[in-house]
């Protein structure tokens, strides 16, 4: 294993390895949840959070709905991925222009250490949902930026440096309330705060698990063969959504251009925290750590709306499956 994943080695990853009765490509830690929902004083949930990799150990920043049902974003550290601590009070961002500044909602976060700095994107509420976008040094310390697009638009993922010399990001325009539709699309900006050249990725597929709406889930990870994505695909069933996990393959210098993309789903809500909470049968990936060295990723995923989860797996063996299993 090793030399696919381009990028760093983190040798301090969390990591469980595979159980011998298991021949899943993605398994789940044996201890799930990592974080349970009332992990800080006033939450009555923690899931859909995004952690990088910070001065040798890890910081995050974590969607927590409060016992109000308010939704926000927290910032987190841990020294060793497992345990967090999670700040009980909402990131404050500080916020130049006031027509923005405003709190409605903030929720599903993602973090990527693009240039000099970590940015985080979020679905922020603007006269109905759209990315927001902000960024930090030392996750103490907030700056919000403008809002990417045009309501109403979820699960905005930065790329983690830029392509053909223009920032990247994927999004999934989509309309003001529980969307019942949904694409991904590409877009690239010169300076992150104009987004245009806007292209389209990939759609749902009937009668699947992804066949009413699809979202990008945590920041593309570059490898030799593309960027590796995992994302989130919603089947309607008679009782509701169903969220499940996926994979795809797309081009390193076109990356709306799709490689290989995995039919069958790689990990779907079959737990009692996944099946069992807030909104019953969620699994949500938004963040993903990676060991260059060994090629091994941990997932970091919502269950249920109401928990976070980690999932294991090794690069090669994700990139396996999908080649044996692809349907474009
Ligand atoms: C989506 C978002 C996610 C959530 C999912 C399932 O539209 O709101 O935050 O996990 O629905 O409720």
């Amino acid at each position: 294993m090793g030399n696919t994943i381009i990028g760093q080695a983190l040798p301090n990853i969390p990591w469980e390895d595979r159980a011998a009765n298991c021949s899943e490509v993605l398994w789940r830690y044996s201890q799930n949840p990592v974080i349970k929902r009332n992990h800080t004083p006033r939450s009555n949930s923690i899931f859909n959070s995004a952690v990088v990799p910070y001065q040798g150990v890890f910081a995050g920043v974590f969607r927590v709905d409060d016992t109000r049902r308010l939704m926000n974003v927290h910032s987190g550290r841990s020294q060793d991925g497992w345990h967090w601590e999670i700040d009980p009070s909402p990131i404050e961002w500080e916020v130049d222009d006031p027509e923005i500044a405003p709190f409605v909602h903030r929720y599903d976060p993602r973090v990527c250490w693009l240039e000099d700095r970590y940015y985080v994107t979020w679905c922020n509420g603007y006269h109905g949902p759209t990315i927001g976008m902000g960024y930090t040094y030392d996750f103490k310390s907030f700056t919000q930026m403008e809002n990417s697009f045009l309501p109403h638009n979820r699960n905005g993922v930065l790329f983690p440096r830029r392509i053909n010399g223009k920032y990247a990001m994927y999004s999934r325009p989509s309309d003001n309330g529980h969307t019942p539709f949904g694409d991904i699309f590409y877009s690239e900006s010169p300076d992150l705060i104009h987004w245009g050249k806007h292209r389209w990725v990939m759609s749902p597929k009937s009668w699947t698990w992804q066949s009413t709406k699809i979202g990008a889930g945590p920041t593309p990870i570059e490898t030799t063969e593309g960027w590796l994505l995992f994302y989130h695909g919603v089947l309607t069933s008679c009782n509701g959504f169903v969220y499940s996990m996926g994979v795809a393959l797309l081009d390193l210098d076109q990356p709306w251009k799709v490689i290989y993309r995995s039919a069958p789903y790689l990990m779907s809500p079959q737990t009692l925290y996944e099946n069992v909470g807030d909104v019953p049968n969620v699994v949500f990936p938004c963040a993903a750590l990676t060991d260059a060295a060994t090629g091994r990723i941990s997932i970091y995923y919502g269950a249920a709306d109401t928990v976070t989860g980690l999932a294991f797996g090794y690069v090669d063996e994700i990139l396996d499956f999908l080649k044996a299993n692809s349907e474009l």
